[in-house]
């Protein structure tokens, strides 16, 4: 493993790369201070904002909009593909800050950044697609529509685990929507969030778009407050923990703010007898333990029919075992440290929890053999008599919880048993399980998917879930409309005075 050192060097190389002003924001005194889950060290101070700044940052964000919201939505656009070229050029440097300060693996910090590309271009073709409709009026001489404007200041807040992408798909949005955009980072991934910025800000000045139409605000729970709570905001689109949507949501919702909520998620994978099983196996590896099992979309639950239990259990067994850990800048490595100690703390607590429950850990669990200082973990595969307590929590780890069933609608009714619905992946060759699956009484989560894994999603769909996961959606299909005010129009073009419903007012 490269030293402390080595990495910092990496990261202030990228930064440079990506346009970040070095000595503005990289002091010794930031309250922030940036680490690598790879040492587990500092690598620096980051300037930190105080709750003023973001009042500052909301109020010239109110100001661009004034002008943003009159700029054509094409025009808009524009920006958003010079934002994805740039991305394009400087994948690299994004990639390997999201490896040094999120620790995630290449192949995958390239794949994060991959999806800040298609995601500016869906929004480059969107800007030409806001489409309102048109309906038929109840009225001779008039015209009925529906007209879709900016909305205002979008405020963002995302987690360590997707540092980059999940602001890209929330601001490529916004922008060509229309709206300023207000950004906290989660504060274990800042420098990842200033090169984004500074990449933005780079496009804003080729451009010509107004100053303040983005800004990065970095601090604790203090700055997410600030921007929650102003009234000047307003959608809040916060992806992270069940507990921190629990807070934003009804404080948005008191100032009859917006929110969109991208919250936990506790997903299964179905294995039913006729289920092809090593694409099962091989989908529910990379869905467990891709990433350290720290995505919202991690595979948690393993609900696997009888017949194969034994078997699918001894072949991701052996796969979690295989699995190289080790730097994540590494050939052939495909597991990488989890965040900090804490994540580690918390996997550990979990997996106590599961055997108090009966759990028998089958595999894994224990930190790996890795020669640094970070947190690497064998992913851990849990056998349980019953799906309660534990299992019915995300944590932010791979921990891989396995229940069996001998009936499929036994299968649904264990997938649907838990407080989160985002993702979910059956595994079968039975057209009539699959429909059924997919259908109104079958998988209840945002996501659900057939001979697929749970993690992994296109940009093109809308991303997010159900229950305690939020109701949110990002990304593709019509989820901008989040960003977005809705004007019903009516347009008298009769030339005389028609009351609807037919009223008669003298
Ligand atoms: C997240 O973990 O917050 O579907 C987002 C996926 C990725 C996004 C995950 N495209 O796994």
């Amino acid at each position: 493993m490269k030293t402390t050192a080595e990495f910092r060097a990496r990261a202030e190389a990228a930064l440079a790369a990506l346009g970040v002003d070095h000595d503005a924001w990289c002091v010794d005194d930031g309250a922030v201070r940036a680490r690598s889950p790879l040492t587990g060290e500092e690598l620096c101070g980051v300037r930190t904002h105080t709750a003023a700044e973001v009042a500052d940052a909301v109020a010239a964000a109110s100001e661009a909009f004034l002008t943003w919201r009159e700029v054509p939505a094409p025009v808009r656009g524009a920006l958003v593909k010079r934002l994805g070229e740039l991305i394009g050029e400087h994948k690299e440097d994004l990639a390997a800050l999201v490896t040094i300060e999120a620790g995630k693996i290449h192949t995958e910090a390239l794949g994060e950044v991959q999806e800040m590309i298609d995601i500016c271009d869906f929004a480059v073709g969107l800007s030409r697609q806001l489409y309102g409709r048109t309906m038929p009026s109840e009225r001779v001489g008039h015209r009925l529509q529906e007209t879709w404007q900016p909305l205002g200041v979008v405020g963002v807040i995302s987690a360590f685990n997707f540092p980059v992408a999940v602001w890209s798909w929330n601001t490529a949005i916004a922008l060509v929507c229309g709206d300023p955009v207000v950004w906290k980072p989660s504060e274990l991934t800042p420098l990842c969030a200033l090169g984004c910025d500074a990449l933005l800000r780079r496009a804003m000045a080729e451009v010509g778009a107004p100053e303040g139409l983005h800004a990065v605000v970095i601090g604790d729970r203090a700055i997410g407050e600030a921007l929650v709570d102003d009234p000047r905001v307003a959608l809040v689109s916060a992806t992270g923990s069940t507990r921190m949507g629990r807070e934003v949501g009804p404080r948005v919702a008191a100032r009859f703010g917006r929110s969109l909520l991208e919250l936990g998620g506790n997903n299964a994978v179905i294995v039913t007898p006729s289920a092809n099983l090593d694409q099962a196996v091989s989908s529910i590896v990379f869905g467990a333990a891709g990433t350290a099992g720290q995505r919202c979309t991690s595979t948690r639950r393993l609900l696997v029919h009888e017949s194969v239990a034994d078997e699918v259990v001894g072949r991701v067994a052996r796969a979690f075992e295989s699995l190289q850990a080790g730097d994540p800048f590494a050939d052939g490595v495909l597991l990488g440290p989890l965040v900090n100690e804490a994540a580690f703390d918390a996997m550990q607590a979990s997996l106590e929890k599961a055997r108090a429950q009966g759990g028998e850990v089958v595999s894994g669990g224990e930190r790996a053999d890795v020669d640094a200082d970070g947190f690497w973990v064998r992913p851990a595969l849990v056998r349980m008599p019953a799906q309660e307590g534990v299992v019915l929590t995300e944590t932010f780890a791979p921990i891989l919880y396995v229940l069996t069933w001998s009936d499929f609608d036994e299968a649904i009714a264990l997938h649907n048993a838990v407080p989160q619905g985002l993702s979910s992946g059956l595994f079968s060759n039975d057209v009539l399980e699959a429909e059924r699956y997919l259908g109104a009484s079958g998988a209840d989560t945002g996501i659900a998917n057939v001979n697929a894994g749970t993690s992994g999603a296109e940009i093109g769909g809308a991303f997010g879930g159900e229950k305690e996961t939020g109701g949110g959606r990002e990304s593709g299909s019509d989820a901008w409309r989040a960003y977005m005010r809705r004007a019903t129009n009516t347009i008298n073009y009769s030339g005389s005075v028609q009351l609807a419903q037919g009223v008669d007012f003298g």
